[in-house]
């Protein structure tokens, strides 16, 4: 080990803490022996110093992350990385209710397909609402990738306002993506399937009868809710469609989107043939669709589409000849396609490749404009040449993933799979200028702001895929690991490994906290769900039940520390309905509802209304109470559902 005192006298100055450094009070401990004891270094210290968050303090960026197969989301702090809420977006979520009351599960039942109640999600991308090109801190969208569907969350509350289930898609995995206005969120396809699905369709029918997409659902700002009528997609060929990203500046008003197995391989129908992974790898190059989505708008509303299950759709034939659609070359099996702040360039790499590929967006007009197309795909659609509208290329690693942007112009991040490391370059000279090393092979990476006009830098974070052996082993199934990494320097700092316990978080954004304005109460008698006044609600003195055959409807509410009514009388069969009002203005003071063995749960925030309901289906008696710790005579916050026989 070094002498400790150099070290000291350089943090002390480092971290402005000369004097408790020099000498603690009696009995106390020094930094130094602090340091000592748990072995930490000068560089602990330090990253340490960058992300500690003191009680009361509060962090500079809101992390909004994909909970993966949780069908959740992951709110946390950034620098300190401390987790601040889920939401619970497809899946239910008990403790906030969602799921088990009737508001929430009027959003899930959004999500059916075909049907089916669906009560998990594979969530990937989230985003944040922009206008002009910039994060504005009052919508969140995260699609669901197993599921085709799309969700909107209102930053006034966190709470997830409506689900959409993709009307002629089976998989997705291009979501969400905005454009700069959030005119419209973006969600392609993964997996072709016939658009229709209503009738099978044998694989040998793949190249003619399958196809993919890309939909743009139209976002009304004003109700908050997506607009279906108003919606609509661009048919594509039955190449995968990947990851997309919409253009902003002199892009604006285009889309691009990747695709993978542009071969359109498909496996199972002789034996002998080989699998999935080697036949969609035949090729050296896969398609990067480009997509004029504001004409498509404009073509769509002059009545020039489709209706497929009730929603419109360009068809590729229309979309050629009208000028709204283009194939480019990309490398072979790409991941992410991010436009850069200034919307005049396009990046991609392709997971089989060690370059990232840097189109210009100028080049790509011109070429379009000159009509100087290379060939036709099998659908006629104009193919621009890769070498055409290249500006540049750049060798950054094994396995290149994702791209985001820094403040620093001409400054990207491109995550390595292969390689675990972050490579820092320049695309605008096509250099790269740093690498960091991560544990373990990192997919998505995250800038602050990083993919709007506007990056703010300063931090960086890795979402590994493998965490191996960073932390307490708790078991087979690890935690994912997020890497914070400081960015603000020429040399990237790792700072800090934080486990996430819930589920594969493909992406995350993170926003200036600054911007967030999230409300502590509702307006009473508020259904959070429609932002609408609740029928349930009921001032304190108004509290009634009402009896009407076999129904039975309870307008209640609560307030420290009493439930009105203390007791509900049923028979049994009688079908029960409870409306709570929360009458509390007090910050922070919710309180929450279940009644025993009915598998319902309310969490009722101050002005909230949320109504449970259930067959009061057996003889007996059942206790009532508050779910939240809310006051003193917290435990006397309860009552009984009393079940008579007939
Ligand atoms: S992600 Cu969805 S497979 Cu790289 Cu955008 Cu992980
Ligand atoms: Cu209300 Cu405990």
């Amino acid at each position: 080990m070094k002498p400790q005192k150099p070290i000291a006298a350089f943090l002390a100055a480092a971290l402005g803490i000369g004097a408790l450094w020099a000498g603690s009070a009696a009995g106390a401990e020094s930094l130094q022996d602090v340091m000592k004891r748990r072995n930490l270094s000068q560089q602990d210290l330090l990253a340490a110093a960058k992300t500690y968050v003191p009680t009361g303090k509060r962090d500079e960026f809101v992390a909004f992350s994909s909970g993966g197969q949780s069908g959740q989301v992951i709110v946390y702090g950034i620098p300190s990385m401390r987790i601040l809420k889920y939401i619970g977006v497809f899946t239910p979520e008990p403790w906030q209710g969602y799921g088990y009351d009737e508001e929430s599960k009027a959003v899930l039942a959004q999500g059916r397909i075909d049907g089916r109640d669906i009560t998990w999600g594979d969530t990937h991308h989230p985003a944040m609402s922009e206008t002009q090109g910039k994060y504005d801190g009052q919508f969140l969208f995260i699609n669901d990738k197993a599921n085709p569907r799309l969700a909107v969350i209102d930053l006034r509350d966190f709470e997830t306002k409506q689900i959409v289930a993709n009307p002629i898609f089976r998989s997705e995995h291009g979501g969400a993506f905005v454009t700069p206005n959030t005119e419209y969120i973006i969600e392609a396809a993964q997996y072709a399937a016939p658009l229709d699905n209503k009738k099978f369709v044998p694989l040998e029918e793949f190249n003619e009868k399958y196809r993919g997409g890309v939909t743009y659902w139209k976002f009304d700002r004003k109700e908050g809710r997506i607009q279906t009528k108003d919606s609509f997609s661009v048919e594509l060929p039955p190449y995968s469609q990947d990851l997309s990203d919409a253009g902003k500046g002199p892009s604006d008003g285009w889309s691009f989107t990747n695709s993978f197995c542009s071969e359109r391989y498909v496996g199972g129908i002789e034996k002998g043939r080989p699998p999935y992974e080697a036949g969609c790898s035949a090729k050296d190059t896969d398609y990067m669709h480009v997509v004029n989505w504001k004409k498509a708008a404009e073509l769509v509303a002059k009545g020039m589409a489709k209706k497929i299950n009730g929603h419109n759709v360009l068809s590729i034939e229309t979309a050629v000849k009208e000028g709204i659609l283009f194939l480019i070359p990309e490398p072979k099996s790409p991941h992410g396609v991010m436009v850069s702040p200034d919307g005049k360039f396009i990046t991609v790499s392709g997971k089989l490749d060690t370059h990232v590929i840097v189109y210009s967006w100028e080049k790509i007009q011109a070429a379009i404009k000159a009509g100087n197309f290379e060939a036709k795909d099998a659908y006629g659609i104009p193919v621009l040449g890769m070498k055409e509208t290249l500006h540049k290329t750049v060798q950054v690693g094994l396995g290149p993933l994702h791209t985001q942007y820094d403040s620093k112009s001409c400054v990207a991040y491109t995550s390595l799979y292969v390689d675990s490391q972050i490579a820092k370059w320049d695309y605008c000279e096509g250099r790269v200028l740093d690498k960091i090393a991560v544990h373990y092979n990192v997919g998505h990476l995250m800038t602050m702001e990083g993919d709007s006009m506007d990056p703010k830098g300063r931090y960086l974070v890795a979402m590994n895929k493998l965490s191996i052996d960073r932390f307490t082993p708790v078991g087979p199934l690890h935690p994912q690991n997020h890497q914070l990494i400081d960015i603000s320097n020429d040399k990237m700092q790792l700072l800090y490994d934080m486990p996430i316990p819930l589920g594969e978080p493909h992406y995350v954004v993170a926003i200036d906290a600054a911007k967030l304005k999230p409300g502590v109460r509702y307006k009473v008698g508020t259904n959070s769900r429609t932002d609408a006044p609740s029928a349930g609600a009921v001032r304190a003195g108004e509290e009634k039940t009402v009896r009407k055959g076999n129904k039975i409807e309870v307008f209640g509410t609560l307030i420290r520390s009493h439930i009105t009514p203390e007791t509900i009388e049923a028979e049994v069969g009688d079908e029960v309905t409870i409306h709570l009002t929360n009458l509390e203005r007090a910050q922070d003071e919710t309180h929450g509802f279940t009644v025993s063995t009915y598998n319902v749960h309310a969490s009722v925030e101050p002005g909230k209304t949320v109504t449970v309901k259930f067959k009061a289906d057996k003889e007996g008696v059942y206790p009532y109470y508050c779910t939240e710790f809310c006051s003193a005579l917290h435990l006397e916050m309860q009552g009984y559902l009393l079940v008579k026989p007939k």
